[in-house]
């Protein structure tokens, strides 16, 4: 083997803020990941804290967004003057967050880099992301983000080859140096995965018998995905798949699929002429939206309808273990666990914290409440896989969306759920609000607010309960003794200012009020909300930027 041709360069840019303790991933505008050293110190912070990545397999992908390719070419020059092994990337530097979960464990890699900032809308003034996903596909655990955060604030220098860029248009094998790298097919491995788990026959049935959809790619990874595994696979028509070129700015557009950011599609969905079922992806595919004629199912209720239809897919016919949902997530899971007899694990918000749960067997559906849904199949959320789980449930039942969401409804009761996200408030502002929540907490147990008389206040603190990690902090959470619910909590995931989200559910168990307009139905929790947060006086907007 040749000795890898490398430099050691010193890092001289002072900005490296590096990930935050706590996020799964460092997010940040194009133009700060654009300064020079900025993604080499993130990464090579990424192979220091690796013990034992040496001669390892790593997968690399990204969402295809503006800087993509880029990165791609410099990480694949840094593992290889770092003696990563091998890389297998996906062709054109393309890989959706599912698929690399999918590839790291199908190959048994050692773990994963993913380029993405999600739903963060993208191009040049756009965001761009990175994060580092373990051997089970999943992502970091706190513990390694950490060491990770903490080497980017020591670092002096980075290693780099300066071999040549590769071409990551052609597949097959080529090297860095001494090192293997396999450029692959993005769809392949799991395409595949997809044939095993869900009755692909009844779903090609279905669409020979005139069944009509439309999967809105909103211009961003899921595009080749959805159009190889419905059109090609499933013979949906030509042009299903609405928007699934990939561009590097999603088409200016926030690749955030809620009724919000996937307006054409809800138009669509909601004229004379709509398609039978609607569906819609983020930027980097583990997102997704389900839509049926003049109704958008709220992922919540998704979660919980796949979760009490489950055995109609072959890859789930033996039942499901337990259910797991962030905290912000409706309740409405809960009640199908409790029937099938299964556990429901409520844990705080980011797909990490399924991790062990999965691994540890005590869990089979996933879910939160912002469009994400998956399996024990991987260890992310997966669009396209909630889409293909909801055709095998459409051709099983033979039932319009409509009716599974009444019928769903009538059984265990309706969960109304709407969260407002009040987007761009000054930092010390959000904090003091929430500071300003925290300190009510204690005396609000047995008070009424409104109709409601709270039943528990509390900053939601998480055990888990397969290594025992706590995290604290994750959402003040007022729950009353009817079921109904208010959450509020700080993103961790943007990139300018302080973003509130404030969650609110209802719980109706009687039929005859099924039919309500969700915001009128939960009006008087939103004032309740005021009254106790100040939100408007703390904010300065009068009204939530985004109501999903
Ligand atoms: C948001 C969502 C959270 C999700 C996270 C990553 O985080 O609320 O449920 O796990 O995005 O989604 P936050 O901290 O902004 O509320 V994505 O599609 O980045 O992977
Ligand atoms: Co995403």
């Amino acid at each position: 083997m040749t000795e890898p041709d490398l430099t050691i360069q010193t890092i001289r840019t002072q900005v490296f803020a590096g990930q935050q303790p706590g996020t799964s991933g460092l997010r940040k505008k194009v133009t700060v990941f654009q300064q020079p050293g900025y993604l080499e110190n993130f990464v090579q912070s990424i192979f220091d804290s690796l013990q034992g990545c040496a001669g390892q397999m790593l997968v690399l992908g990204g969402d295809g967004r503006f800087h993509n390719r880029q990165a791609v070419q410099t990480i694949l020059k840094m593992a290889a003057a770092n003696g990563i092994g091998r890389v297998l990337v996906g062709q054109g530097g393309i890989l959706s967050t599912p698929a690399v979960s999918c590839v790291i464990r199908k190959r048994q890699a050692f773990g994963g880099i993913i380029l993405s900032a999600s739903h963060n809308p993208g191009g040049a003034d756009g965001d761009f992301g990175i994060k580092y996903n373990i051997g089970n596909g999943g992502p970091a655990p706190e513990k390694i983000t950490e060491a990770i955060y903490a080497r980017t604030q020591a670092i002096s220098e980075y290693r780099i080859s300066d071999a040549p860029d590769i071409d990551l248009d052609r597949l097959g094998a080529c090297a860095v140096d001494g090192m293997a790298v396999e450029v692959i097919d993005p769809v392949a491995d799991y395409a595949e995965q997809m044939s095993q788990l869900f009755d692909f026959d009844a779903i090609r049935k279905l669409f020979a018998g005139g069944f009509t959809m439309r999967f809105d790619a909103m211009s961003a990874v899921s595009g080749p995905y959805a159009t190889a595994i419905l059109e090609r696979m499933l013979g949906a028509p030509r042009g299903s798949v609405m928007h699934g070129q990939p561009l590097e700015d999603f088409g200016g557009h926030h690749p955030d699929p809620n009724p919000a950011h996937a307006a054409e599609l809800i138009d669509l969905m909601s004229g004379e002429q709509a398609p039978d079922f609607g569906a819609a992806s983020d930027g980097d595919a583990d997102r997704n939206m389900i839509v049926g004629q003049k109704l958008a199912v709220t992922p919540s209720d998704s979660l919980a309808i796949l979760a009490a239809n489950a055995t109609v897919a072959p890859g789930y016919k033996n039942g499901i273990a337990g259910i797991a949902r962030s905290m912000p997530t409706s309740c409405a899971a809960d009640r199908v666990a409790e029937a099938l007899g299964v556990p429901c694990f409520e844990t705080p918000t980011g797909w990490k914290f399924f991790g062990n749960l999965l691994d540890a067997g005590k869990v089979t559906l996933c879910g939160e409440e912002s469009y994400g849904t998956g399996s024990s199949h991987i260890r992310e959320k997966d669009g396209l896989w909630a889409v293909l789980f909801w055709l095998n449930l459409l051709a099983a039942s033979g039932k319009s969306v409509r009716e599974l969401v009444q019928q769903h409804w009538a059984r265990f009761g309706r969960n109304y759920y709407s969260r407002h996200d009040y987007e761009g408030i000054a930092t010390e502002r959000a904090n003091a609000l929430m500071d300003g929540l925290r300190a009510q907490l204690p005396a609000m147990k047995g008070q009424m607010l409104g109709s409601h008389r709270v039943e528990l206040a509390d900053d939601f603190h998480y055990a888990d309960p397969v290594d025992g990690s706590v995290s604290s902090h994750q959402g003040v959470r007022i729950v009353f003794d009817d079921g109904a619910r208010i959450v509020f909590r700080l993103s961790g995931t943007g990139t300018s200012g302080a973003t509130l989200r404030v969650y609110f559910e209802k719980y109706e168990p009687d039929s005859s009020q099924h039919d309500l307009p969700t915001q009128q139905a939960l009006a008087d929790l939103v004032a309740i909300a005021e009254q106790i947060a100040g939100i408007a006086e703390h904010s300065g907007m009068a009204r939530p930027s985004v109501i999903t």
